[in-house]
This record gives C-alpha cells, structure tokens and sequence, in this order.
C-alpha cells in the first residue's frame, strides 16, 4: 500500500511538472521573469511586496495564492499594479499551495505582454509549496525571526530548494530571544551558502538589497533572451 501512495505522488508531481514546461514556454515567450514568493503564514510576503513594487522601474504583476478571500490582492492593487486573486478554495479544493495548472488557470487574465516581472505569492505553508514547480525563474522564501531558529531543521525542503532567504521582521529581534547566528548556522546546515538577506517590511532596513536583487533578475532575463 505504501508503495502506490508514493507512485501516485510522483504522477502527480510529473503532471505538474509538464505543465510548469507549459508556463514557462509562455513566460519566454513574453520574456517575463518570474519569481514565486513562499513562506508560513504571516512572515510578510504582502508587506514586503507592498514595499518594494511601487516604483519599482519595471512593468510588475503579482499573482496572488491565498486558500480564500481577496484581502491581499486588494492590498497590493493599491499599488496600481495588475493583481489577481487565484483561491484554492474552493475552485481547487482548498489546496495549501499553488501548483502549475492553477497558475496556469490564471495566466489568461494576466497581460503577459506588458510586464517583465511576474511574482507568485504562494499559499502561506513551509511544507507544500516546495513540492511543486509553477515554471518560476527563482524561488524566494521569507522566514521572519518570529518563527524561531529551528525552521530550517523542521521544513529543509522549504529552505533547500529555494534561491534566496529573506529573514525579516528583524526589527523585532530585540524583543525576542531568537539568536540570529544560529538560525544561519541551521540554514547552511541544509543549504550551504545559500543567498540570503536580512530585512524589515516595517523600517525598510535591507528592502533595498531586495529590490536590487529583483531587479538583477529581470535584467538577467533579459539579458538571457535577448537574441545572439
Ligand atoms: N514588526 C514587523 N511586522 C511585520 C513585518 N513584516 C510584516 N509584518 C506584519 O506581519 C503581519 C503579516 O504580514 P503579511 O505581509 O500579511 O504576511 P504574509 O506572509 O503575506 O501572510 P499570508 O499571505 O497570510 O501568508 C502583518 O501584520 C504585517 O504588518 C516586519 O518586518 N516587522
Ligand atoms: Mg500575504
């Protein structure tokens, strides 16, 4: 019995990962980055997209994963950005995490034409969101200090498979007994030297050094596309 479950969930994760082919051949097409933006519950994913989308200098879309409701998409079109609300609930079941068909479900309301940066805020889970590839260029997780040190040891897929770390709230960190350097120390015991910044949505402390890298991004997009 356990043998099947575990070939069931590889079927699945190949379907997806076939139609993660297709999305990403669309974002070529378009020559969009896309940059799928992952972390528990309340870490500040809306907050930090909040800070850095408007102005950003290019053309951004945000697509927003929550199981229900629309209160962050509102929040971020105030940016005057084009937002949409994709729910797992209950047009796909209540899923916690975003999987390429229900991005890909969503990519016909999107003008793909008109914007180099797409991100995708996932459903707030450490665990599910990792599983499954939605065609993205980079993986971004948000780990805020409040979550303790241990998360890196507790949820490594999460912390593995992505391609930078912001670890925000840290203005909160001297009202907290989270030791930083232990935290960093867990994340390189699962992910050797991966990228990492240090932020705070709520002073703008390090949202500069986001930006940027954002930035680096759709310019090496670019740069990827352009023609010989
Ligand atoms: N002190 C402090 N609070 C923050 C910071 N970033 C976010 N918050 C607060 O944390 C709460 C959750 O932030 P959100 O941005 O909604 O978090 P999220 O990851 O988008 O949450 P979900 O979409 O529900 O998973 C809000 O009350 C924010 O104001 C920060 O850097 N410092
Ligand atoms: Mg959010």
């Amino acid at each position: 019995v356990h043998r099947t479950k575990v070939r069931v969930v590889e079927g699945v994760l190949d379907a997806n990962d076939t139609i993660a082919q297709a999305n990403r051949a669309d974002f070529d097409r378009a020559g969009v980055c896309v940059v799928n933006l992952m972390s528990a519950p309340g870490a500040g994913k809306t907050t930090l997209l909040e800070r850095v989308l408007g102005g950003l200098g290019v053309r951004a879309g945000v697509l927003e994963g929550d199981v229900q409701g629309s209160l962050d998409a509102d929040r971020l079109a105030a940016l005057h950005v084009p937002v949409i609300q994709l729910n797992t609930d209950p047009g796909f079941g209540g899923e916690c995490h975003l999987d390429a068909n229900m991005v890909r479900s969503a990519l016909g309301a999107m003008p793909l034409a008109d914007i180099d940066l797409l991100v995708v805020e996932n459903v707030g889970n450490l665990v599910c969101p990792a599983e499954f590839r939605i065609g993205e260029d980079a993986r971004v997780m948000v780990s805020s200090v409040t979550e303790g040190e241990d998360k890196p040891l507790k949820y490594p897929l999460m912390f593995r498979q992505c391609d930078l770390v912001l670890v925000n709230k840290i203005d909160l960190l001297a009202h907290l007994d989270y030791d930083l350097d232990l935290f960093l120390h867990h994340l390189d015991a699962v992910h050797p030297g991966v990228p990492r910044m240090l932020v705070s949505a709520r002073t703008g402390e390090g949202v500069g050094a986001w930006r940027d890298w954002l930035l680096e991004r759709v310019a090496e997009r670019a740069r990827t596309a352009a023609p010989a």
